[in-house]
């Protein structure tokens, strides 16, 4: 029989597979576990398996290069697991044939088999097999997430996974403007990234000086040891990291000593590993300034779209093409969101190499939805290959807001345009909370058919909570929820309108009394939530969303005193109902004394309504979606 069991276990196989069949039997682990790895296993995924096995109460994993010599009785077999590639290596090959599991033919690059079940003369089998080494590192990250945790020892279900990306560029590129992640955060969310099968980064903060603004000047020894760790620790997370510079706003694109301050850039970090590299044109101003460009590009159609293509081809064409080991160069060009076509558009098309990988962020800076009509009426006029930069869940132009609601509106059919090569998410200055909603970002890039934008979140808040206090965590991403792509909704305030409701009707008859526990309860709740989240044991976390969290706990606090308000009135009690006014209008100030943006308008308008207030206070104002996008 095939099901998914258990149920809540098997359905928290992140991404989503593309194909599961997990069945009700299963195994054990051994005390001791055998190996049998061969030198295409990853160190990076050996490293995985050998850790998730220690976790799951194994006391010893026997590395070995060859299968079990024949004759040994099942009995005396332990749990026996292979990790290599697929087809080039014979033992992964015959296991995953012992098994019973239908090869693995035509995976897409990075695509693994995972197969676990009992061989006919009974010995409990594991095989990782890779289509290459992403894959097996793969293979390997899902298999610690197929282990049920059991006393003393792990226990693996039965299980043929044939798994592969949709999407072959997965990732996340630092690309906002503001306070750059630390070095810390940035390595750790590494990490997050190869546990989610993303497998790019792009190190493009706009903030960063010698990103942008001193483009010409080499890092500082300090710095480049930082980029120098990260490229090391993407590469054992099987990221590609690409090192961006946006060298727009002041370079003289014709000038040989400009192009040679560039190469040398290029080649300091070259020399640190760096493999693959983007020069970005975004958010300048496209005319020429200097006489040089001005004499060589002025006579063209479009001469700020020749001077960047020549920049880049010369780039392409002298750094990229005498690096052997290089990956295609990326760029963003000019106008990366607009919506239709433009003579700089065109130009920049029609000179650009072919071999360039174009970012376009869909049809707006922050697009509501991409579609596959836009793509291939993008790429018609780009023809090249495109990659997404998706600008969410990005706050630099929105500071007073954290965006934790799952990825909406990106087309499930969007990786089967060939020309789409990928997406790239342009996360949040708040590195922690951005796991949040990247973790959805993650699931839709590998898999977007098996992409259910609620149920994603739903495990990315298991994740990030640990399964603590999950209740008062979903409150708190309610509570930031609302942005363009999904039309500014407020999950809270549809739950808490018909209660609202129904207590002013209550009122209008003169009672409350039912009404008004359901709502105590509801703002109780939100006025705990904070106190809550300590108990996540994530202070990153907490330090990030500290002021919407005592926002949306003055909230509840506002919501609580305004009930009890209305219930001191009807009860005729005015002495203590113009005290309980004063303590509620205390609350609104300070309300509306906290910038932060929370997507909570009913409250603000039941407070308001309670107070006899019709003119928005401070707060509602600050609460009204209105984000100017740069
Ligand atoms: O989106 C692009 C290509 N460029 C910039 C980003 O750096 C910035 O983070 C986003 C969001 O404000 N908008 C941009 O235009």
């Amino acid at each position: 029989m095939i099901s998914r069991i258990p149920e809540n276990e098997s359905s928290l196989l992140s991404p989503v597979p593309q194909v599961v069949k997990i069945h009700e039997d299963g195994f054990a682990l051994s005390p001791i576990v055998w190996l049998v790895t061969g030198v295409d296993t990853p160190p990076a995924a050996l490293l995985h398996v050998e850790t998730a096995l220690y976790h799951a109460g194994v006391k010893e994993v026997e590395i070995r290069s060859t299968p079990p010599e024949e004759g040994i009785a099942a009995t005396a077999m332990p749990v026996m697991i292979y990790m290599g590639e697929f087809p080039s290596n014979q033992a992964v090959s015959d296991a995953i044939e012992l098994l019973g599991a239908a090869p693995p033919e035509g995976l897409n690059a990075e695509g693994y088999v995972l197969a676990a079940g009992s061989t006919a003369s009974g010995t409990h089998m594991i095989v990782l097999a890779g289509r290459d080494e992403n894959g097996t590192f793969y293979a390997a990250q899902t298999f610690s997430q197929l282990i049920i945790k059991k006393d003393p020892l792990g226990w693996i279900p039965s299980a043929v996974v044939y798994d592969w990306p949709s999407m072959p560029v997965r990732g996340v590129i630092e690309g906002f403007y503001g306070p750059p992640w630390s070095h810390e955060e940035r390595l750790n969310q590494l990490s997050f990234y190869s546990k989610h099968k993303l497998n790019a980064y792009v190190y493009a903060p706009k903030d960063d000086p010698y990103h942008r603004e001193k483009w010409r000047t080499s890092y500082p020894q300090d710095k480049m040891e930082e980029i120098k760790q990260l490229v090391d620790a993407a590469k054992r997370n099987h990221i590609t990291f690409t090192f961006a510079i946006s060298p727009g706003n002041s370079i003289t694109f014709s000038d040989d000593t400009e192009f040679q301050a560039l190469m040398n850039k290029a080649q300091a970090v070259w020399d640190i590993g760096v493999r693959s590299f983007a020069l970005y044109l975004d958010d300048i101003d496209p005319a020429l300034h200097f006489p040089m460009d001005k004499e060589k590009f002025g006579g063209d159609h479009n001469p700020s779209a020749a001077a960047q293509a020549f920049l880049l081809n010369r780039f392409n064409d002298e750094f990229i093409k005498t690096h052997p080991e290089a990956k295609p160069l990326i760029t963003v060009p000019t106008e990366y969101y607009e919506e239709g076509t433009s003579p700089y558009r065109e130009r920049f098309a029609a000179l650009l190499q072919p071999d360039i990988i174009v970012q376009w962020t869909g049809i707006g800076v922050v697009a509501p939805s991409i579609r596959v009509t836009d793509a291939q009426f993008i790429h018609g006029i780009f023809q090249h290959p495109l990659l997404i930069w998706d600008n969410y869940p990005v706050n630099d132009f929105d500071r007073n807001r954290l965006f934790l609601a799952p990825l909406y509106g990106r087309d499930v059919e969007l990786y089967k345009e060939d020309e789409i090569i990928g997406m790239t998410a342009n996360p949040m200055n708040e590195a922690e909370a951005s796991k949040i909603p990247l973790y959805t970002m993650a699931e839709y890039m590998w898999n977007p058919s098996g992409y259910e934008p609620e149920a994603s979140l739903q495990k990315s808040l298991l994740e990030f909570s640990g399964r603590r206090e999950i209740k008062a965590l979903r409150l708190f991403v309610e509570s930031c929820y609302g942005s363009l792509l999904n039309n500014h909704e407020e999950p809270l305030s549809l739950r808490l309108e018909p209660l609202v409701e129904t207590f002013w009707d209550q009122k209008e008859k003169g009672a409350v009394a039912a009404e008004a526990k359901e709502l105590l309860h509801q703002f109780v709740e939100l006025k705990n939530v904070p106190d809550q989240l300590q108990q996540l044991g994530n202070p990153n976390f907490l330090r990030e969303a500290e002021p919407y969290l005592h926002k949306l706990s003055l909230y509840g606090a506002g919501g609580e005193a305004a009930v009890q308000l209305v219930q001191m009135e009807i009860e005729g009690d005015s002495s203590q109902a113009d005290i309980q006014r004063v303590i509620l209008e205390r609350l609104v100030e300070q309300l509306a004394s906290i910038p932060q943006k929370l997507s909570l308008s009913v409250l603000n308008s039941f407070i308001n309504r309670v107070l006899g207030r019709e003119a928005l206070t401070e707060a509602t104002k600050a609460d009204s979606p209105a984000p100017t996008i740069y």
